[in-house]
């Protein structure tokens, strides 16, 4: 693996704010798995929308709301060809993952009956298990989780011993936020399939970060956040199967999802506005489209190669240092671009506000998996995040940042 496919300074040059210095250094942002930075065409697009376009969309026979409304539409088109969607109605527009998932759990979740039961795993991010616990306390259904190997990956034998043929719903993360560790989909779909379950997968991590085709991966629905991948935030994406989404009841009752409303009751609209009740974020979706452009222009393999080759030399760079424990699969084989870790028995907190002080910007807490945390038997890791941008020297500037760390706390470095 090497990162000479990637023109970093050429990228870098595009994205404003990697400019900026942070504590009087230089910033080195490795928190992109909460977020990541937007290059200037996207920036660009959502000024050039609310100085050119802006109007409310589907509604309006004006020349602006019809070209915000051509707009809109198009980055659905775009978002569909960028996971190997089969139809654009197969994409609706959400707020981010967690209104995505919370949507299929309210309306699948309609479905279930007592005993009925729900398989999730042991590393999921809250936005995968509380809109489950809330539907598993609505219907009496029951939660089952996998278990997670040494390494922290999926334990598939014990994976399998789950499914059964009261088996509903499996809704996992296609890549940890915290281990990195990849989900093997092809493996829960077969078992899935033998138990007619549907299969959601969590994408918020792996959509921004690795090829995504979610008609090659056999799954049913997939969710994921555009602010993840060079998009503005206020944007999430729910793929299903058409027949999928039409067979559910919709989520949000009100304007736009409507076909004809009387006094006492209502029809809906086609797929996908059936889902996307009021007026959307149109100038968000609309410069998402600039995030899929780049992320197309630059190639997800690429990008997943550019990752692999940052995390393969993270991994090798943080395991020099004595006392330090990196979480999850131990090669970058079977994870991505996430590396949590602690130091000693240095607080995670203490790490990234010491990395901060020399430009470094890390997460650091229990990243929105409270549960996974118990399984670590910690209270909370360090994690450095990669994206496109990133290059080695950063990943250097992380471990002088950590030495420094050491040193502070009277640790041999
Ligand atoms: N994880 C992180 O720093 P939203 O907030 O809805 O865009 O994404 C939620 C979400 C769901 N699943 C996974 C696997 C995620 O990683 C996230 C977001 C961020 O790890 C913020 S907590």
């Amino acid at each position: 693996m090497t990162t000479a496919a990637l023109d970093i300074a050429a990228i870098r040059a595009d994205f404003p704010i990697l400019s900026r210095e942070v504590r009087g250094r230089p910033l080195v942002y490795l928190d992109n798995a909460a977020t990541t930075q937007k290059p200037r065409q996207v920036i660009e697009a959502l000024t050039h929308y609310y100085s050119n376009t802006n109007a409310n969309i589907h509604r309006g026979l004006h020349t602006l709301a019809e070209e915000a409304t051509a707009a809109y539409e198009a980055t659905r088109s775009k978002t569909a060809e960028f996971i190997g969607a089969a139809h654009p109605q197969e994409i609706v527009f959400t707020r981010n993952t967690t209104e995505s998932l919370n949507l299929l759990a309210y309306t699948l979740g309609a479905r279930l009956r007592p005993d009925d039961e729900i398989i999730l795993s042991a590393l999921e991010h809250h936005s995968n298990l509380v809109p489950w616990q809330l539907l598993a306390q609505r219907s009496g259904a029951k939660l089952r989780f996998i278990e997670l190997t040494e390494d922290g990956e999926f334990d598939l034998d014990q994976a399998r011993s789950l499914f059964n043929p009261r088996t509903r719903i499996v809704s996992v993360a296609h890549m940890s936020n915290v281990l990195g560790a990849i989900a093997p989909v092809a493996d829960l779909v077969e078992f899935a399939r033998a138990v007619d379950a549907t299969v959601i997968l969590d994408a918020a991590q792996s959509a921004p970060h690795m090829p995504v085709d979610v008609g090659a991966l056999g799954v049913d629905f997939a969710a994921f956040s555009a602010h993840k991948m060079l998009g503005p935030t206020g944007v999430g994406v729910l793929w299903g199967k058409r027949e999928l989404l039409a067979d559910l009841d919709p989520f949000l009752g009100g304007g736009e999802m409507i076909s004809v409303v009387n006094r006492e009751e209502s029809t809906w609209a086609a797929l996908p506005h059936k889902f996307e009740a009021g007026t959307p974020n149109i100038a968000d979706v609309i410069a998402f489209s600039a995030a899929l452009d780049y992320l197309s222009a630059v190639g997800m393999q690429t990008v997943r190669d550019h990752d692999y080759a940052l995390t393969a030399y993270a991994m090798e760079r943080l395991s020099t240092i004595e006392g330090m424990e990196i979480y999850g699969p131990p090669g970058p084989e079977r994870r991505g671009a996430v590396v949590a870790f602690n130091y000693a028995d240095i607080h995670a907190h203490d790490i990234a506000t010491i990395l901060d002080s020399g430009g470094v910007a890390v997460r650091a807490g229990h990243h929105c998996a409270q549960p996974l945390m118990r399984v670590l038997q910690v209270p909370a890791t360090a994690r450095a995040s990669f994206y496109l941008y990133n290059r080695e020297s950063e990943i250097d500037a992380l471990v002088d940042g950590l030495r420094e760390a050491g040193s502070r706390f009277g640790l041999s470095v």
